[in-house]
């Protein structure tokens, strides 16, 4: 089933970034759940920012889900990424990534890898990148495993990364991994500048996609682009892909009616 999800965030350092959500997970859930999300994704600072039984009990009390956890802050706060020429910082990177695997995975919560995969670049060569890249999954997808969950791999615009750019590129680079536990996240907000045809691309990626940033052209909340919804949810469809929409998006004009504007879309297109 195709579920609705919606970011917040908790990383101070990352404060104008595209999180709907920004005081604190009590708030989030509040508004989520009132709105009628199924779930929320949670963009942490690291493993112990949040109180498991805390979150626990505000997933009982408003019968959400977490969609989903991010990784980024290794990246935001500590300059940490799987591709770093520096061995040390590179299995620094993959501890970090490890502790919010097993942050999320008792909450059943995938781990995103979005920012923490690097760029080549220096005395790093594309192809010895992708490579490291390749050694940090073949181990983080596997750990993942024992929760439960996927690791979610995110291919980037070409202003954030210069590795992996679409869903095609995605799924063939997916294909060379030992492991099968790896799956993409297709944010709509780096495919509207990176793919040809974005439903074109959902349908490629099908049976690879995990997970989907949700969310407008200009990475306002739904609606607020010009973006072409119809076309893009109906290979949404097609392709058979039973997991999160989630809203990673700017709070603009406000949190709460980046929120509605989302959740109006959802409904619209998925309900
Ligand atoms: C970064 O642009 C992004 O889309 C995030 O989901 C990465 O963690
Ligand atoms: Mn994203």
């Amino acid at each position: 089933m195709i579920r609705s999800a919606i970011t917040v965030s908790l990383v101070e350092e990352a404060r104008g970034g595209p999180f709907v959500f920004w005081d604190g997970l009590a708030d989030a859930f509040e508004r989520s759940a009132g709105l009628g999300f199924d779930a929320v994704e949670i963009f942490a600072p690291g493993p112990d920012a949040v109180n498991p039984d805390e979150l626990k009990s505000l997933i009982e009390q408003h019968s959400l889900s977490v969609a989903a956890v991010g990784t980024g802050a290794g990246m935001v706060k500590h300059g940490l990424s799987l591709t770093d020429p520096d061995a040390g910082k590179r299995s620094a990177a993959r501890d970090f990534v490890k502790s919010m695997i097993d942050f999320g995975g008792p909450f059943g919560a995938p781990a995103i890898i979005g920012s923490m995969q690097g760029k080549w670049g220096g005395d790093l060569s594309r192809d010895a990148a992708l490579e490291l890249l390749a050694e940090a999954l073949n181990e983080l997808g596997p750990y993942a495993e024992k929760h439960g969950v996927c690791l979610i791999y995110e291919p980037l615009n070409r202003y954030e990364t210069n590795l992996l750019k679409t869903v095609a590129d995605g799924v063939e680079y997916l294909k060379t991994l030992d492991t099968q536990n790896v799956k993409l996240l297709a944010d709509l907000f780096h495919m509207n500048i990176e793919e040809a045809n974005l439903a074109d691309a959902i349908r490629i990626g099908a049976g690879y996609i995990g997970h989907i940033h949700f969310v407008d052209s200009n990475r306002q909340a739904t609606g607020l682009g010009h973006m072409d919804y119809a076309p893009i949810s109906a290979a949404i469809k097609e392709s058979g892909y039973d997991g999160f929409l989630s809203a990673e998006a700017f709070p603009i004009p406000d949190s709460q009616t980046a929120a509605e504007k989302t959740i109006e879309t959802f409904k619209h297109f998925f309900s």
